[in-house]
């Protein structure tokens, strides 16, 4: 791919264009723990694409299942209409959530996971007669893709502040990254739990009637891998039900495995009213999004005449069958290989490899749950985000190794079909690059 122009029409999502364009790093196929670079090089993948291949890259079983389904049945439609795979997979996904979140609304991605909470939170208070309870709340840091909705509630300052005044009637709780009290946890921090009381400020502020729903991210991860205090997502569900405010797990993702069980929520053995997922949800292979919604609220619609639509919402792909027939076979992947174990049983063993970073230089904290990793770099005078995106750059020319990095944080999430052997490897090339990096 030398030639300049064929790089030019790609307007990329979340990148330097020109500065990518001048030192392109191109994929051109996929197996397993590894992804193959267009010059020829094996690069280990330290993120599972983008926190989304679970179950490694191109497994037989998933391939098979969607090329079967394409060539069955390619669409059909979900509403009105529908199609086996569909009810099939909302059944499956319906029995691996936490009770009493039984039943499913599909999507497309993430960000189309989180406007759907949204609105079926703000529409559930109506339905029940509290159309007065309209506000959302968010978290500083927290992201919740792109919708208009979603940057609302997210508190990414730059995915915010060039597109206007976003949804009226938001509020944000304080973020919980303190690195002067909590550097170089194992696991979750000890320090902080008095900041899930800022949830109780905004109710006497704008009076729980306002408020609809709290969103968060069990574990932030896009901005920059943020813990949950221990014991914090146990104090927000007793806040939320206190005052009837429905709590939303955003799941993109924790689901899936990604830290031990299907979700975060039983790992952490907390049970939101909703919870937004995507991304593992097929292992990346085909675009899908999930939201798990408790009974009680989708009992709330279920009334008024029979053949009135409950719920004006959805999408043309709501269901697609192909995304189906991946999510499908991916969840037969998961636990026929017992995948959501893996962040439980090598758990210990990845956070002594990342934590065996410490003491390098420029490294300021290091951070882990699950199979959730982050190393967080002292920021450059004037350069915020330049050391992150070179020892990033660095790993991947160098060390054939795929890492994210978010500003100055070097973001970890191997698909979990994992072994010691990679997990060794990971922690060698990011102590070289890092090394490497003034
Ligand atoms: N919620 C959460 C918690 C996410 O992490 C979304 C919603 C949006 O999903 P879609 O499918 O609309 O992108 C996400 C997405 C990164 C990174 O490097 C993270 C995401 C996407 C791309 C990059 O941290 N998360």
């Amino acid at each position: 791919m030398s030639d300049h122009t064929a790089l030019e029409a790609f307007w990329m999502p979340f990148t330097a264009n020109r500065q990518f364009k001048a030192t392109p790093r191109l994929l051109t196929s996929a197996s397993g723990m590894y992804y193959h670079s267009d010059d020829g090089r094996q690069v280990l993948d330290g993120t599972a694409g983008l926190w989304c291949c679970n179950a490694g890259h191109a497994h037989p079983r998933i391939v098979e299942a969607v090329q079967k389904q394409v060539a069955t049945l390619d669409y059909a439609p979900t509403f009105q209409m529908g199609h086996p795979a569909v009810f099939a997979l909302a059944e499956r996904l319906a029995a691996m959530a936490p009770e009493p979140l039984n039943h499913v609304f599909f999507t497309n991605s993430g960000s189309e996971s989180v406007d759907t909470a949204l609105k079926i939170a703000i529409a559930y208070h109506r339905v029940r007669g509290e159309g007065q309870r309209t506000r959302l709340i968010g978290r500083e840091k927290g992201y919740h893709g792109v919708g208009f909705g979603g940057i609302s509630v997210g508190g990414m300052v730059n995915n915010r502040k060039m597109f206007g005044p976003l949804l009226p009637g938001v509020d944000h709780l304080r973020h919980t990254l303190d690195i002067s009290r909590n550097a170089f946890s194992r696991g979750l921090p000890k320090h902080g739990l008095e900041l899930v009381e800022d949830l109780e400020r905004l109710v006497q502020l704008h009076d729980a009637s306002t408020i609809a729903a709290v969103i968060v991210e069990p574990i932030a991860c896009s901005g920059g891998v943020v813990m949950p205090p221990d014991g914090y997502l146990k104090r927000l569900r007793e806040l939320c039900s206190k005052h009837g405010i429905l709590l939303i797990f955003d799941e993109v993702i924790t689901g899936f495995g990604r830290v031990g069980g299907a979700f975060a929520a039983q790992r952490f053995g907390v049970t939101p009213d909703l919870i937004t997922s995507a991304k593992g949800l097929t292992s990346g292979t085909v675009p899908m999004g999930a939201v798990l919604v408790s009974g009680h609220i989708h009992e709330a619609f279920m009334h008024g005449p029979q053949g009135a639509i409950e719920l004006f919402h959805g999408y043309t792909y709501s269901g697609h069958p192909l995304a189906c027939a991946a999510a499908l076979a991916a969840l037969d992947v998961y636990a026929e290989e017992n995948l959501f174990e893996k962040a439980i049983t090598l758990g210990g063993y990845w956070e002594n490899a990342l934590h065996s970073l410490k003491g390098l230089a420029n490294v300021i904290d290091i951070r882990n749950f699950g199979l959730i990793g982050a190393i967080e770099l002292a920021a450059r005078d004037n350069a915020p985000g330049a050391r992150g995106y070179e020892v990033f750059t660095r790993c991947f020319h160098d060390h054939d190794l795929m890492v994210r990095c978010s500003g100055d944080v070097i973001a970890l999430s191997p698909p979990l079909i994992v072994e010691k052997e990679h997990i060794d490897r990971i922690a060698q090339a990011l102590a070289q690059a890092i090394a490497k990096t003034a």
